[in-house]
């Protein structure tokens, strides 16, 4: 079985959002029509408390993209994004939703970032989703969606470590920085997995 995960396309990170991904609303149209090839469909989201430890506004006198250690753990920090019911953490209106089988949601600690789609950053606790997919028999993986170089990339090596046959949809995908985005492709590569554009999935 083939599955496919849309990460984190929501609002905030999208034109007008509080996080906007360059372009990251560009994917939508390659991600809705993808999903009709494959057997499962399933989606992140990024659902932050107002007091989560990833945004700079927690921190007196950091700003955005500042960099510290959060109980141990590299963080760069974030403006206010994806807050627990907001119009930012919704899905964005264009993205097609309903074949969409399972939402995860994660980063709901406000303690602990939480870029991949199956554990927070510490690797601490996951979120259910690797148990799901092979309850139903998944054995390959595809991701795409928002941001290139944090959701994605840490999902797409996550699924790796995890034991699927991962492929990471390079073309719908969009990043917040280019060169970080080249190192994650360079590294779901060097760590087995296969970096595609959606061409070869759609024929
Ligand atoms: C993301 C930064 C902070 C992402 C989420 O979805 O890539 N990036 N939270
Ligand atoms: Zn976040």
């Amino acid at each position: 079985m083939r599955a496919l995960i849309v990460v984190d396309i929501q609002n905030d990170f999208t034109a007008g959002g509080s996080l906007a991904v360059p372009g990251g609303e560009e994917i939508i149209p390659l991600t809705n029509e993808l999903q009709g090839y494959f057997d499962l469909v399933v989606a992140t989201q990024d659902w932050h408390p107002k007091d989560h430890q990833s945004f700079a506004s927690n921190h007196p006198g950091r700003k955005p993209f500042d960099v510290l250690k959060l109980n141990d753990i590299h963080q760069v920090l974030w403006p206010d994004h994806c807050v627990q019911g907001t119009h930012g953490a919704a899905f964005h209106d264009k993205l097609n939703m309903e074949h969409v089988a399972a939402i995860f949601r994660k980063g709901m600690n406000p303690e602990i970032d939480s870029y991949s789609g199956f554990f927070d950053n510490g690797h601490l606790q996951n979120t259910g989703l690797a148990g799901y997919l092979r309850d139903r028999k998944v054995e390959e993986v595809f991701v795409c969606g928002l941001a290139g170089d944090y959701c994605v990339y840490y999902t797409a090596i996550d699924a790796l470590k995890e034991g699927f046959e991962t492929y990471f949809i390079s073309d719908v995908t969009r990043p917040i920085d280019l060169e970080g985005f080249q190192k994650a492709t360079f590294d779901v590569l060097r760590q087995g997995g296969k970096v595609i554009v959606a061409s070869q999935i759609l024929g």
